[in-house]
């Protein structure tokens, strides 16, 4: 096995727990300020995850859960626009701070730096959501931090497809071998396993039945010293939080 020199972090749900209470709201404030009347429900949002990337999951809601007779005749230019209002109002929201990093991921970042890996993003939202997460929670010069902002419509088929990992170890001229990749999603593990990269998966409400064969450990969290995480599956050994340690030990199984 090659020796490790890069992270490769997806966003939502690892990073942060972006979805239920960040895009979410963010797509409900843009209904209300077209005067749409949809409002997605944390059940129904769920449902809507199946499909990533925020202007392809309103065409996936306005095919599948709306009635011919509810569809606006201009849906289709209205999109883009829709969409633009949803990420000025999820990077508002987020500059109010009301989204945190979830437990271990700084930490984890921080050691990562220390030890001299590298790191990039993967991800399928869009690049200035990514900054502002960053920015209001790192700081702003943590962006450079990341090697590669791999984000949005970089690439054009998004996760499941492996291309936006592609793209970034393309960009970083790194093999996958040389590489891990964090995510939390069946749709982000499908992307990654399917650019041959080791993946561990720390889960959230939204993931948690998703089917993560093939990962090299499913946690409930990255953890702390002081807030250990569960194993779902998969051998952490001894250890009781996520550090480079165990991310080595993980990545150089077979
Ligand atoms: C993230 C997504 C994105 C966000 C919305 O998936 O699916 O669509 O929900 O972002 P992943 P945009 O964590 O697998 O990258 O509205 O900016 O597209
Ligand atoms: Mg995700």
């Amino acid at each position: 096995m090659a020796d490790l020199k890069a992270f490769l972090f997806d966003v939502d749900g690892t990073l942060a727990d972006t979805e239920r209470d960040g895009h979410r709201v963010a797509f409900n404030l843009a209904f209300e300020e077209y005067g749409l009347g949809w409002d997605w429900s944390v059940d129904t949002y769920g449902k809507l995850l199946e499909v990533t990337g925020g202007k392809e999951r309103m065409k996936f809601y306005v095919d599948h859960f709306l009635r011919d007779n509810e569809i606006p005749d201009n849906i289709e230019a209205m999109i883009p626009e829709l969409h633009q209002a949803k990420t000025r109002h999820y990077t508002e929201l987020l500059s109010t701070g009301a989204i945190p990093l979830r437990p271990g991921v700084e930490r984890l970042i921080n050691e990562a730096r220390e030890k001299s890996y590298r790191l990039a993003i993967a991800t399928t939202t869009t690049p200035e959501n990514v900054t502002a997460l960053l920015e209001h929670t790192l700081g702003s010069e943590s962006i450079d931090w990341f090697e590669v902002i791999a984000a949005g419509d970089i690439v054009p088929a998004k996760k499941p497809a492996p291309d936006i990992y592609d793209y970034a170890m393309e960009k970083m001229s790194l093999t996958p071998e040389e590489c891990i990749a964090f995510e939390d999603s069946i749709n982000g593990i499908k992307s990654s396993m399917g650019a041959k990269l080791k993946t561990i998966i720390t889960i959230n409400d939204y993931t948690r039945d998703h089917d993560f064969t093939g990962a090299s450990i499913v946690l409930d969290q990255m953890g702390e010293p002081e807030q250990p995480f569960s194993v779902l599956a998969g051998d952490a050994g001894d250890a009781a939080y996520l550090d480079c340690e165990l991310v080595e030990r993980l990545h150089q199984k077979a």
